[in-house]
């Protein structure tokens, strides 16, 4: 099954919306196999977001990220990357569509409460830098039958 890291930021936890973005997930039928709530250094967010060194916006995001804590979530299901960006939204909040999370509650990039993995080989990637192996929960979900043709 396909792995993404999924950071509920600053602003996310902040504004009281954990239960609302895990909620969805759930619904939607992704399953949750590790989480954390963590403060983020700089470290971490510097080799997280090391592709966008030297964007306008790079010191900004990562006082944004360190700024206060992050829910760390890992979640799974087939073709997960790609259906929880779907859920997330584009990431200028301002052009998500309805209905996603992005839309539904936020307004602008620097703000957008989410990050995702945007490729299966990056959340493999991401999952291993944020979670040790032995964080990581391996559950059989009897819904799963209900979720997928098995
Ligand atoms: P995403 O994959 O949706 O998280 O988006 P990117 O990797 O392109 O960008 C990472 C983060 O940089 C975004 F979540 C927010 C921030 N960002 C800005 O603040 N302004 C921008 O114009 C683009 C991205």
């Amino acid at each position: 099954m396909e792995r993404t890291l999924i950071l509920i930021k600053p602003d996310g936890v902040q504004r009281g919306l954990i239960g609302e973005i895990i909620k969805r997930l759930e619904a939607r039928g992704l399953k949750i196999i590790g989480a954390k709530f963590m403060k983020v250094d700089q470290k971490l967010a510097e080799t997280h977001y090391q592709e966008h060194v030297g964007k306008p916006f790079y010191p900004g995001l990562l006082r944004y990220i360190c700024s206060s804590p992050v829910m760390a979530m890992v979640w799974e299901g087939r073709n997960a990357v790609a259906v929880v960006r779907q859920t997330m939204g584009k990431t200028n909040p301002s052009e998500a569509a309805p209905g996603t999370i992005r839309h539904d509650f936020a307004l602008y990039p620097e703000r957008n409460l989410t990050h995702s993995s945007d490729k299966p080989e990056r959340g493999e990637e991401e999952v291993s830098l944020w979670f040790k192996p032995e964080e990581l929960v391996e559950w059989d979900r009897n819904t799963d039958d209900w979720i997928y043709s098995l």
